[in-house]
Parts: C-alpha cells; structure tokens; sequence
C-alpha cells in the first residue's frame, strides 16, 4: 500500500470528500491497489442503509431520489448518492440531467452524488458501483441511494446490494406491468407509482396488486404500492413509512443480517471467481504454451477437456499456488523492490538528488527484470513487480525501457 493511498484512507476516515471521490475513481478505473483499498475500509461498512431505486428510463427515478434526499436531510441524515449510467460515456445526457436536477444538494456537504458511467463491461459496473457503495457507507454516510435503470442483468444485479428497493412505475404510456422486465417486479420491496398527477395511476396500482395477489412468495412482506407525484411531493411521507416499515420488517428475527449475509457469500464467490478469471486471461495473454494448447484443441490434436484441464495447471503452477517452495523469496526480493520504490517516491518529494533517484530507478529496474525472469507468469511476482515498477517509471520519466 503506497503512501498515497494511505493518504486518501486517513482523508476517508476524516470526512474528507475529495478523498472518497478519489477513492472511487480507482475502484472504478481498476486500480492496482484496490482490492487493498477495499480490504481495508470493510470494518467501517455496514452502517448504512442502502435504499434502490430503479425503473424504466424517465419513471422519474432521479426526480424520487431528490424529493426523498431533502426529506432525510430535514431530518439531519447524510446521504450518498449512486446514479448508475449505463449509457456511452459519449452522450452523458441523463449523468448531466441528473447534475442539474440534483442541484439543490450540490452545496450540501451532508449530500454526496456521484454517477458512475461505464467504463468497461456492465459486469465491471455492477462490481464498481457496489464497491463505491462500501466506500460511501465507509464514509460515514447514514443513507446510501442508488439510482440505476432497470434495463438489464448487470444493473438488476447493483440492486442486490440495497437493504430496500424501491420499483418505480408510472402511469404513462408503454410502462404497464406487461411490460416491465420480469426480474425487476421480483426485486421490489416497495412499489412506487410515480407521476400520480397524470391520469391513470389508480390503474397501475391495480395492476400491481392483482400481480402480487398471483405471487405467493409475499407472504411474509407484501410489498406497498405507493402513489407518489415529485412535482409537489404527494405521497413521499407514505413512501417514507413505507421504507421505515420495511426496515423494521428486516430488523425483526435477524432477516437484516441474513440478508447481509447471503450477499457477502455471493460477494465472496464473486471475487473468487473474478480473481480466478484474471489470473487466466492473464495466463492466456502472457504465456505461449497456452495458446498452443488451445491450437491443438482446435485442431483436433487434443480435446477441450484435457486442453482445459492442463491449461489450468499452467495457472497454477505459474502463480506458486502449486507448493513452489521457492515462492516466499519472490516476496522477500518484492519487498525490497517496494522499499526502493517508496524510497524513489520520498527522493522525489525532496526534489535535486537526480544521481541518488537514477540509482534508485536502476535497482528497481533490475529487481523487477530478476522477479520476471525468476518468477514469471500471470499473478505472480513478475507480473506484480512489473506492475509495481510501471507508474514510477513513467512518472519519473525514466528511461529503462518498458516492463513487458
Ligand atoms: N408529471 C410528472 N412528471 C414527473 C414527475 N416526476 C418526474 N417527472 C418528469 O419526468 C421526467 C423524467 O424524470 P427523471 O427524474 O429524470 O426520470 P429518471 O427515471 O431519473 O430518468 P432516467 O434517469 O433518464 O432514466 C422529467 O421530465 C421529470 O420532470 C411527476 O411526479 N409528475
Ligand atoms: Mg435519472
């Protein structure tokens, strides 16, 4: 863990806003050190209520989030805001309608908004928003609201994470039940019927409760249907008790804590699998023996089964997961490499000392080519020391020469 991030993880602890937006932008733009990141500020999360809001593109979703905001703000809770935006980072359209809607909150220091935009698959917004998540209950925040389309799979997934999701319908046209994605109806704990000032809400209502009467699992909680207009906050103090009735609902016989934690073991295997993933693409991308394993699969030299089964070897052997005895000195020399690392960056802070940091750059150029060669393949100290080494060297602006 560098000093930097340290830095931001005191900031976090100290309220510091600049260092949780920092903080997300290298959960979200996947940085080295954010699995250490995470690890890190766990122990601060789970003090939160975290409040879903999705629905159909223009429900109204961002105008609820607002009108809901400035309740809980009367109140004197802080809230965090997540507005998920699937759309191409190109158009920005609804990110900048959001900013400007939720202008009100902007100069409210007990209101945080952040729009998450994609950056790589759905799959990896989905992981970064909850991810965000941890860091703004981290932050101290009472409330946690995301705010997400409910178009697909990855955005019904950010859902999971919320103690109480809200589903919001309207009375327009084309946003009957029949139409809404099947697996959102699943996930609402409550329904929001919004723009209740437009004709035909009662009928929505309607429609919802003959659904829920099909539905035999509300047994224990049926979900409210709320009818709520934002444009004079008609029915926000129904929706209100609704979320605290729903939140005592979950307080009583542990439900709150089964919940929590059936998400934290689908959480675990999540990133299993995510790191697992990783290590074999990296594997893939690094090592030629795979590919060619691959070729003779494709070629009918061998069969997938074998192929995959001796690939996966590679991956193992290669990360000293295999009972390398060898692996614990690949972390002594790693650290002396960190140690110079740190070392060049507090150089750097004194400015002059060039003789001094070329002979720092040297050693760690030179131990990161020894942990290449010693320890080569995806996820292992090679690849770590690479990694290690990069930033600086492109920071200092050395030139060594690249790692890979
Ligand atoms: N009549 C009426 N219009 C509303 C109400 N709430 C929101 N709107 C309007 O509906 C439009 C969409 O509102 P948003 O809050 O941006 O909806 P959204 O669901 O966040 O939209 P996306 O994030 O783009 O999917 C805006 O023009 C709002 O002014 C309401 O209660 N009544
Ligand atoms: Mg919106």
């Amino acid at each position: 863990m560098t000093d930097g991030i340290n830095e931001l993880l005191e900031g976090l602890q100290k309220g510091n806003i600049r260092s949780l937006a920092r903080l997300i932008s290298k959960i979200e733009n996947d940085d080295p050190q954010k699995d250490e990141i995470l690890k890190k500020i766990y122990k601060s999360t789970g003090k939160a209520r975290v409040i879903g809001v999705t629905g159909s593109p223009g429900a109204g979703k961002s105008s609820l989030v607002d009108s809901i905001t400035a309740h809980l703000r009367k109140k004197g809770d802080t809230v965090g805001i997540i507005a998920v935006d699937p759309t191409s980072p190109f158009s920005g359209g609804a990110l900048l309608g959001d900013r400007i809607r939720m202008q009100q909150h902007a100069v409210d220091r007990g209101v945080y908004i952040r729009s998450m935009g994609t950056r790589g698959s759905l799959g990896g917004l989905a992981r970064s928003t909850k991810e965000a998540v941890k860091l703004v209950d981290a932050f101290g925040y009472d409330w946690v609201i995301i705010e997400t389309v409910g178009v697909g799979q990855a955005e019904l997934d950010v859902m999971h994470v919320a103690d109480t999701t809200l589903v919001v319908m309207t009375p327009g046209a084309g946003d009957s039940i029949q139409t809404i994605k099947a697996g959102i109806m699943e996930i609402a704990d409550i329904f929001v019927v919004n723009k209740c000032d437009l004709p035909g809400a009662d009928r929505v209502v309607a429609e919802i409760g003959q659904m829920l009467d099909l539905q035999r699992e509300h047994t224990e909680w049926r979900p409210p249907v709320v009818k709520v207009s934002t444009l004079d906050d008609r029915g926000l103090n129904v929706l209100m008790e609704s979320v605290s009735a729903h939140w005592d609902y979950l307080l009583v016989n542990g439900r709150l804590e089964e919940n929590r934690g059936a998400k934290v073991r689908k959480e675990t295997l999540e990133i299993v699998d995510y790191r697992w993933r990783g290590m074999v693409d990296r594997h893939l991308q690094f090592d030629d023996r795979a590919s060619g394993i691959i070729n003779m699969a494709a070629s009918g030299k061998k069969d997938p089964y074998t192929a995959a089964g001796e690939i996966l070897s590679q991956v193992l052997v290669n990360s000293g997961q295999a009972g390398d005895s060898s692996a614990g000195k690949g972390g002594e020399i790693m650290a002396i490499l960190e140690s110079a690392l740190q070392e060049l960056n507090g150089a750097e802070g004194k400015g002059g000392l060039s003789e001094y940091k070329s002979y720092l750059h040297g050693q760690a150029y030179g131990l990161a080519i020894a942990l290449k060669i010693l320890f080569p393949g995806p996820g292992n100290y090679g690849e770590k020391a690479a990694m290690a080494v990069r930033p600086v060297i492109t920071e200092h602006s050395c030139r060594c020469g690249d790692q890979n």
